[in-house]
């Protein structure tokens, strides 16, 4: 990897996000997302933090809004920060749940999508994806670091162990 182009010391996230993957039976829980930021694209449950939120709060919210389904006892695993170029910069909380109640369903955001954790469709996934998500799936702690331009991945950095307060 070149120089980051981007001063992490004094970056920080214009907007606020959150994504939640449920893992259960050798499955992981994804959405074919259907609008917004990444439509088309294969992702977890997961959206932006509105004012006065948690993050932990927010992930309910958005995996009920788009899954119809309550995660239970989701436990932060991971920090994705993203310096865009064509949209606000996006600090990014990633949850992990081993089950939930309700049904997963389609609704205006989201076609739910159960994959095998053998066989994730990361070709069908944000290019930074096939970095850390393999760390979630093994429980380990992650903080990844990405410039994109456009949808384009310039530059990565990724650090495991992490402790998050
Ligand atoms: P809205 O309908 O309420 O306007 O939108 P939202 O659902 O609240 O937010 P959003 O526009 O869907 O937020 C973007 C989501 O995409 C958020 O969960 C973070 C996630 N996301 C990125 N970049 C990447 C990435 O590179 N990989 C993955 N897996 N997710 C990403 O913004």
């Amino acid at each position: 990897m070149p120089p980051s182009p981007i001063d992490w010391t004094t970056w920080q996230g214009e907007m606020l996000a959150t994504l939640m993957f449920i893992v259960h039976d050798g499955q992981v829980l994804l959405i074919e997302k259907k609008r917004g930021l990444g439509a088309g694209k294969v992702n977890g449950p997961g959206g932006k933090i509105e004012p006065g939120e948690t993050p932990l709060q927010a992930v309910i919210r958005e995996t009920q809004e788009e899954l119809c389904i309550t995660p239970h006892a989701p436990r932060k695993l991971g920090e994705l920060w993203f310096a865009m170029s064509d949209c606000p910069d996006i600090l990014c909380h990633v949850f992990r749940a081993e089950s939930f109640t309700g049904t997963p369903t389609e609704t205006d955001e989201a076609v739910p999508l159960w994959s095998p954790l053998n066989a994730i469709p990361y070709h069908r996934m944000w290019e930074d994806d096939c970095h850390w998500l393999p760390m979630l799936i093994e429980n380990r702690t992650f903080r990844g670091r990405f410039v994109f331009a456009g949808e384009r991945m310039l530059w990565r950095d990724l650090q495991a162990n992490l402790v998050f307060g």
